[in-house]
């Protein structure tokens, strides 16, 4: 199968400095992209939760854009950008049979009402259930996922009133602690009996999973977290467990990066062009 580069530049759902130069930057060090999906601003209302109308626009042409990917028979492979982009991609495709594998140091689980900062980027995986802001859910339609066809990786930072819900719609996560407890073959035990549930599913891969200390360039870091090679160890066992219909790697700020972050990403984008190529072959 073809793999298709989707640039998805957004920055409103997060307004960290940044993630919007993600891009770029990589096209300055030679990646290139099929399709640049690009934000337009809309007028915004007061009281609203942030950037709500501007991100609704991008996201519906974003989810053109990998539905299109998909019915071309390419693979969708969408960069942030913040991870709010990620309502997007898991909208474009019916999810009724299909799991999420969440890579992430937070649990993007907010709704605009529990949400203290309002940003989008920490709601995408309550959207993606189909909880959450109308506006947000009108772009999911029917293509959710169910609770308990999603496990997240690498959770080090949830909110209170996040983790109650998440604990309430009856998710699963895998935190940091316990990974540094129970070591990375646990860990991917863990992800390999999961995966081996499912038929199919979307993978979502936040840059701030891994430790800033070996990976700086993201927008929120949390002290701690995979290393980078444990990162494409998890990303390998997704597309060798289970078919992978479509990918994002997220939060990319270059800002703040030393090139390490970068030189993950370009290895990551090898890795799943290896994966993709041979699936088909
Ligand atoms: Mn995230």
């Amino acid at each position: 199968m073809k793999l298709r580069r989707i640039g998805a530049p957004v920055n409103e759902g997060c307004d960290i400095h940044g993630s919007q130069l993600a891009i770029s930057a990589l096209q300055s060090k030679g990646m290139t992209f099929g399709t640049v999906v690009t934000v337009e601003k809309k007028t915004e209302r007061e009281g609203e939760i942030l950037h709500l109308n501007t991100l609704c626009d991008f996201l519906a042409r974003l989810k053109q854009e990998v539905v299109e990917t998909n019915d071309a028979g390419e693979f969708p492979l969408v960069f942030g950008g913040d991870h709010s982009l990620a309502i997007a991609t898991i909208a474009a495709l019916p999810n009724k049979n299909r799991g999420v594998l969440w890579i992430d140091a937070h649990g993007d689980c907010n709704t605009h009402l529990s949400s203290e900062s309002k940003r989008i980027h920490g709601m995408p995986l309550a959207v993606a259930q189909g909880y959450g802001h109308p506006k947000l859910l009108e772009i999911v339609g029917n293509n959710t996922v169910d609770s308990d066809k999603i496990l997240l990786v690498g959770i080090r930072s949830l909110d209170a009133k996040e983790e109650e819900l998440m604990t309430s719609w009856g998710l699963t996560w895998i935190t940091q602690e316990e990974i540094d407890m129970k070591g990375f073959e646990w860990t991917k035990d863990r992800v390999k009996s999961f995966l081996k549930t499912l038929d199919e599913i979307h993978l979502s891969f936040d840059c701030d999973s891994m430790d800033p200390a070996l990976c700086p360039g993201v927008s929120t870091p949390v002290v701690g977290g995979l290393t980078p090679d444990q990162a494409l160890e998890l990303v390998e066992l997704g597309f060798e467990c289970v078919s992978v219909s479509s990918m994002d790697i997220v939060e990319f700020n270059p800002v703040h990066d030393q090139g390490k972050t970068a030189e993950l990403i370009f290895r990551m984008d090898a890795l799943v062009q290896k994966k993709v190529n041979g699936e088909c072959a």
